[in-house]
């Protein structure tokens, strides 16, 4: 057995002492966060076989893994709350009793790093020091979640000498669940192979992460979705503030006035596009401070204020192309690691929509070759002589739906530096959020921008959210609408109705509830009956942005209606209105009107999810409150007259 090292702090030892007793490493590596052993480790498992190396001449230290096909997203199935009580895990999270989880798990965390290196990745979320930031020490089997964890948060040294003797901080531990005989020689993707092996496991009350036969992003890097939303959330709740899943962005008007908007939309539905978006309005500047969460905190002058958590972007790479979002693939230039995309023979990568010619042959994600479409340079298929029709046919795509890259945040071009370090107006507070947006994949009803009319309202829009479900979850109902309220179904570490109270208490507990943000519900993604997109997207959200901040300063009027305040055809900025995509203003004029009827649709489909959420709160006898546990009455209120207004 491997010898615990020694920590300063001995909760820190405690923890890694109590996992090397149970997993049996043959060695244990404390990660430092040095450039160098980030260097090492990736080119010890291009040796291995796990990573290949990208050219150097044109993706300098950039790496391409390909991950099991069993692991390919989060596996929301396995997701666990595991709260002492099943009503405080909510009606929309699988729960399973703390001890029961326990002592389920230890069985298959029992010798599962034989043959293999325990890393001790101490992490911070957040920059180091700032008053919103939190530390975690994730122990991980994974060589890959190592390098991916130095990516997306600050790791290493200064993080234990951040911590000290008695610090605190969140222990996570996380296997990929697949031990080594001795001689046995590895594979290029271990994993536990069967979904019901694999347990992705919150304590919220502990306050403990538990992560077992998964690599694969949400599932693994653990400061992510585990942490920085999951647990984040409980603690936000207790402490009075926000964990969301959201992008933060700064926006510079031509007037030189700053804005600084967040915007929750579920998994693979423009997060990142949205937070790197170059404006296609004329004097419109956008930065970015992050690209999936945001950690909000009141401040004395009652403005929500942001920090980023993260330190790079976990990206979706289909559909990244300089077209979409030029900052995002400027931003995968260097020290970046892709997943399963294709790899091109001059040993580059290509993904679907990235809006450059396919190599004429390279190898797809599951490591087969793949071959450029006779009819179209810009698809490839299994065999050589393929057309795009028959690749389309087949439901072939070279590159994995959920195939991702993870890159630092400090390789993008529009970054917001200081914003990304927490700091506003030389202080270490975060930035000040003027407006909150919702939104998700809607191809109908759903208007392009709808302003709620108050805090409630905007807190019953955000609990209102439905979206079609995408790649980035492992699921039978992709591209059906499921609700996801604030985009957090698959986030939430508590109670979905306490949360909804939680967001209402906000206002009621502020120094100054005018200074709240504003909140809009946005969708982008309106479909005519033809299947195509009517509205344009990407840099041209800079027109629905740019309405957003004229609002804020009271500048336009809009149409008062009982969804909500939405704009004036003519307040929409249609200048500059060339390229490859454009607004047409026929379709423009279809996605700021109220669809009576569909809303009625929807209106019915929001209670009935109100209604599931309520009848697990009449199931549990131990809760006490007529009210507790329930979908708040203010919501309920505002659905009610919505539903009578759409009536009249
Ligand atoms: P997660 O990392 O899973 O949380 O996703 P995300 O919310 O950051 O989504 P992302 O920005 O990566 O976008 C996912 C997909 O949506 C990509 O294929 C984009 O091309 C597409 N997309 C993003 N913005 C728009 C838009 O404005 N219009 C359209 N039509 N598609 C968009
Ligand atoms: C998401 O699914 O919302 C992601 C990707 O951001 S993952 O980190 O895998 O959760
Ligand atoms: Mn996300």
């Amino acid at each position: 057995m491997a010898k615990t090292p020694k920590f300063a702090n001995a909760k820190v030892f405690a923890w890694v002492d109590k996992w090397n007793k149970v997993c049996t490493p043959d060695r244990i590596v404390v990660v430092k966060g040095t450039k160098k052993e980030h260097h090492d480790i990736c080119e010890m498992m291009v040796k291995k076989g796990q990573f290949v190396k990208l050219n150097p001449k044109t993706r300098p230290d950039c790496y391409l893994a390909r991950s099991h096909e069993s692991d390919v997203a989060r596996v929301e199935g396995r997701t666990f709350i595991c709260s002492k009580r099943e009503i405080d895990a909510g009606p929309t999270n699988h729960w399973m009793e703390p001890e029961a989880m326990k002592k389920l798990m230890l069985k298959s965390y029992k010798g599962c790093m034989k043959g293999r290196t325990m890393y001790v990745i101490p992490f911070a979320m957040g920059p180091i020091g700032n008053p919103i930031t939190q530390y975690g020490i994730e122990i991980t089997d994974s060589p890959y979640v190592v390098v991916n964890m130095d990516i997306m948060t600050r790791t290493g040294d200064a993080v234990l000498r951040h911590l000290g003797a008695d610090g605190d901080f969140i222990p996570c531990i996380h296997s990929v669940g697949a031990p080594l005989k001795k001689g046995q020689k590895d594979v290029a993707w271990p994993c536990a192979k069967r979904i019901e092996d694999k347990f992705i496991t919150q304590f919220p009350e502990e306050r403990q992460i538990w992560s077992f036969g998964s690599g694969y992003g949400g599932n693994a890097l653990l400061g992510k979705k585990c942490f920085a939303l999951r647990i984040a959330s409980k603690l936000a709740k207790d402490e009075g503030w926000m964990a969301e899943h959201m992008l933060i962005l700064t926006l510079t008007s031509p007037e030189r006035k700053q804005y600084h908007l967040t915007a929750a939309f579920p998994s693979a539905c423009g997060k990142t596009n949205l937070a790197m978006m170059l404006p296609k309005l004329k004097g419109w500047r956008l930065q970015t401070i992050g690209d999936d969460i945001a950690w909000l905190k009141p401040g004395e002058d009652g403005r929500l204020y942001a920090i980023n958590p993260e330190n790079g972007f976990f990206g979706v790479a289909p559909g990244t192309s300089m077209d979409s979002n030029p900052n995002a693939l400027k931003s995968c230039k260097k020290g970046t690691i892709f997943t399963n995309v294709v790899l091109t023979p001059n040993g580059d990568i290509w993904w679907e929509d990235m809006g450059v010619d396919a190599p004429v042959e390279g190898i797809d994600w599951k490591g087969n070759p793949c071959y450029r479409c006779v009819d179209d340079k810009r698809r490839m298929g299994p065999r050589p002589g393929m057309t795009k029709k028959e690749v389309k046919e087949s439901g072939y795509v070279a590159a994995h739906k959920n195939s991702r890259f993870t890159a630092p945040a400090e390789n993008c071009p529009v970054l917001d530096k200081a914003g990304f370090d927490g700091i506003w107006k030389g202080k270490p507070t975060g930035v000040p959020i003027d407006a909150i947006l919702f939104g998700g994949r809607r191809p109908s009803t759903i208007p392009l921008v709808n302003e709620a009319k108050s805090w409630t309202h905007g807190v019953f829009m955000g609990s209102a959210a439905g979206s079609e479900v995408t790649a980035a979850v492992i699921s039978d109902q992709i591209g059906q609408v499921r609700r996801d309220p604030m985009a957090m179904l698959p986030f939430f570490g508590y109670n979905v109705c306490d949360y909804f109270q939680h967001w209402l208490e906000m206002e009621r507990t502020s120094p100054d509830a005018t200074k709240l943000p504003k909140i809009y519900f946005v969708n982008w993604f309106r479909k005519g009956d033809d299947g195509r997109f009517m509205w344009p997207g990407f840099g041209d959200n800079s027109r629905v942005l740019k309405w957003i901040c004229q609002r804020i300063e009271g500048k336009v009027h809009a149409h008062v209606t009982p969804i909500g305040n939405l704009p004036l055809e003519s307040d929409i900025d249609l200048s500059n209105n060339e390229g490859k995509f454009k607004v047409v203003p026929e379709d423009l004029r279809e996605i700021l009107k109220v669809d009576k009827e569909g809303w009625k649709k929807e209106i019915a489909t929001v209670g009935a999810s109100y209604d599931e959420y309520d009848a697990k709160a009449s199931k549990d006898t131990e809760v006490r409150s007529k009210t507790a546990r329930r979908v708040p009455k203010a919501l309920r209120d505002i659905l009610a007259s919505l539903a009578s207004a759409l009536n009249r």
